[in-house]
């Protein structure tokens, strides 16, 4: 018989329905309800995006092609999937309960982010050991997965793909911008969090293996809590390379983040768009990773390091 093994799937979680905007927003602040502006602010950008965003969907997705994969690279365990939100049900302690309910002792876990940061993965992950407490259950961690060969592959493939658009007489006025989620710097920098240096490090290795020349690094969709945040932010970024080196063409590939939804669809496809059409230059974004076989692999492969 095979051994079953739970595969814990964490992701941000999205509002269902228009009517759980403000719960989750609350929840993304820790319990501090919105004001009205600000929940309406939010509700404008959802609206903007069609309604609701994708994300929802997409995890799911990504999930059952994930579970699969593994299923097929391994023949003596089978995974079971379970998947656990951070900010609305099935939240992460939900999935938890469900392994425990299941008989499940072993499992382990995948965050769909794929850079470490105490902030993100290792607070989805926290949760789930605390959740687990109460239960026989052990865990081993996927902690990050931008470096496996198949992730870069992903990126430096949709780069190149990119590139084709452009006449290469103008290659040298084009410029990849590569980022991820800012978080507050004040707390990266009192935990020396890897966070900042694996951005840099992915940075490095799409010049590295694509055919781009010109490569950036900046932060995006940060909060407003009134502290700095890691900087600079992409849009400030876009006015600042324009400004000194003129590239006609920008290409934003939002590494940190694995699927389109909202911070992709509106802070990218809309607000560097907006500045992009303002300094007269062309914007590009490369599809995200979604259920590309190439992103899956990555991590199939990051997996079996853990375990
Ligand atoms: O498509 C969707 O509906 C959800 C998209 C979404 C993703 C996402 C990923 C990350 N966040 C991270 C950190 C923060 C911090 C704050 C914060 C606030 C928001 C708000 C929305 C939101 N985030 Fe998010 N995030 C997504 C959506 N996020 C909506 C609230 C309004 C706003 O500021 O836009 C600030 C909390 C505070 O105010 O105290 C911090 C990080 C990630 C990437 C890693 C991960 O996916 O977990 C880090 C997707």
């Amino acid at each position: 018989m095979t051994k079953k093994i739970g595969l814990l799937v964490m992701a941000y979680g999205t509002p269902y329905q228009e009517s759980d905007i403000e719960a989750y927003y609350t929840d993304i602040r820790h319990g501090k309800k919105p004001t009205e502006a600000e929940l309406q602010d939010l509700k404008d950008r959802y609206k903007f995006i069609g309604g609701l965003s994708p994300l929802a969907g997409t995890t799911n997705n990504q999930a059952e092609a994930l579970c699969k994969a593994l299923n097929e690279a391994y023949s003596d365990v089978e995974f079971e999937l379970y998947i656990g939100l951070k900010h609305i049900h099935p939240f992460i302690e939900d999935a938890v309960k469900a392994m425990h309910n299941d008989g499940i002792t072993e499992a382990v876990t995948v965050v769909l982010a794929p850079h470490y940061s105490s902030f993100s993965v290792g607070s989805y992950n926290k949760r789930a050991v605390e959740a687990a407490e109460q239960y026989n259950i052990t865990f081993k961690h996927v902690e990050h997965y931008y470096e496996q060969p198949k992730f870069i592959q992903y990126w430096t493939q949709k780069i190149n793909e990119t590139l084709t658009q452009i006449p290469s007489t103008e290659h040298e006025d084009t410029v990849l911008v590569v980022s991820a989620h800012s978080l507050p710097k004040g707390l990266i920098e009192r935990n020396n969090d890897p966070y900042p240096q694996e951005l840099h490090h992915t940075a490095e290795l799409l010049q590295q293996h694509s055919n781009i020349i010109h490569v950036a690094e900046g932060w995006q969709s940060e909060g407003n809590t009134g502290t700095p945040w890691l900087g600079p932010d992409v849009q400030d970024l876009t006015r600042e390379l324009y400004d000194e080196y003129k590239y006609k063409h920008f290409i934003y590939t939002p590494v940190g983040f694995v699927c389109e939804h909202l911070e992709v669809l509106f802070d990218n496809d809309y607000e560097c768009k907006v500045v992009c059409d303002e300094l007269g230059v062309n914007y590009y974004r490369p599809t995200m990773p979604n259920t590309d076989p190439l992103f899956i692999g990555a991590i199939v492969d990051e997996v079996k390091n853990v375990y």
